[in-house]
């Protein structure tokens, strides 16, 4: 007589190779949380002195700082870059305060990387 044995039955324990793979610890890559920079769209501003803002603060050649803009315009809003928490929280206050000081109401924010 043929005996057929399946290889696992239903009530077998799992293998240690099963559990090792339910037991795995994530391993833990030290990376920093990051934060988007954003600029928000508004009426007033002129255009010009958003494209000012993005070269001067963000290092952004003159062309890619005119496209940005214009997303912002069209969209709402833009990430314009993504930091560390201090030089993030840094080109914010850089921006706001620049622009304050321009009498315009841009925006500048900043949020975490998911
Ligand atoms: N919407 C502005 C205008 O028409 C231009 C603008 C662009 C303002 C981007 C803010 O973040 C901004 N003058």
């Amino acid at each position: 007589m043929t005996r057929f044995t399946p290889p696992f039955l239903a009530d077998d324990p799992p293998s240690s190779e099963e559990t090792d793979i339910l037991t795995q610890t994530k391993p833990k890559t030290q990376r920093p949380p990051m934060y988007k920079v954003m600029l928000l769209n508004d009426d007033y501003t002129p255009m010009e002195f958003v494209v000012l803002v993005l070269e001067r603060f963000f290092g952004i050649t003159h062309s890619q700082a005119v496209e940005i803009m214009l997303t912002v315009h069209k969209k709402g809003l833009a990430v314009v870059g993504v930091f560390s928490f201090e030089i993030a929280e840094t080109k914010v206050a850089q921006v706001m305060d620049f622009a304050r000081r321009n009498q315009h109401p841009l925006q500048c924010t900043m949020e975490k990387e998911d």
